[in-house]
């Protein structure tokens, strides 16, 4: 089922970097409506889980490793054609190839540690905001 809904985390680098009001403020003034929002720290076996489709991948370690090192905000983001307009406001998953002025571009510091993750899929979408947030945090 088509949603218009997103998972977004803004991640250790920016929350340390002091990011988090101003990533907020751009999701904001792009016309999405935060759903969800929290503060947390992911577990190794949550990090594991959250990215158990590159399990496989060289770079799998060190992005378990970097996504547990220190909080993240998690939010359900809303707007009509939520994934993909989401995945245009952050910019390609290198900084180095991010377009001027988005999310990425702007806070992002290298592949490995980019700032924010955004869902790449409807049915993602759906899994990964269940995965931070049950039913009555779903606003
Ligand atoms: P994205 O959908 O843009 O978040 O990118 P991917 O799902 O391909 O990758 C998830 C995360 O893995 C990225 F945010 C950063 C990390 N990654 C690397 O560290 N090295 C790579 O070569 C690719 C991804």
């Amino acid at each position: 089922m088509a949603t218009n809904r997103t998972l977004t985390m803004i991640k250790p680098d920016a929350v340390k970097a002091g990011h988090i009001g101003a990533i907020l403020n751009q999701i904001n003034e792009a016309g999405f409506r935060i759903v969800s929002l929290k503060m947390t720290q992911l577990t190794k076996r949550g990090a594991e889980r959250f990215y158990e489709v590159h399990a496989e991948r060289p770079f799998y370690g060190e992005l378990v490793e970097f996504m547990t090192s220190g909080p993240i905000v998690a939010a359900i983001l809303e707007k009509d054609n939520a994934v993909a307009d989401f995945r245009k406001l952050i910019g390609a998953t290198n900084p180095a190839d991010a377009e001027a002025g988005t999310i990425r571009a702007k806070y992002a510091k290298s592949l490995g540690e980019n700032a924010v993750h955004g869902s790449d899929s409807d049915e993602n979408a759906e899994i990964e905001g269940n995965f931070h947030f049950g039913g009555t945090e779903q606003f």
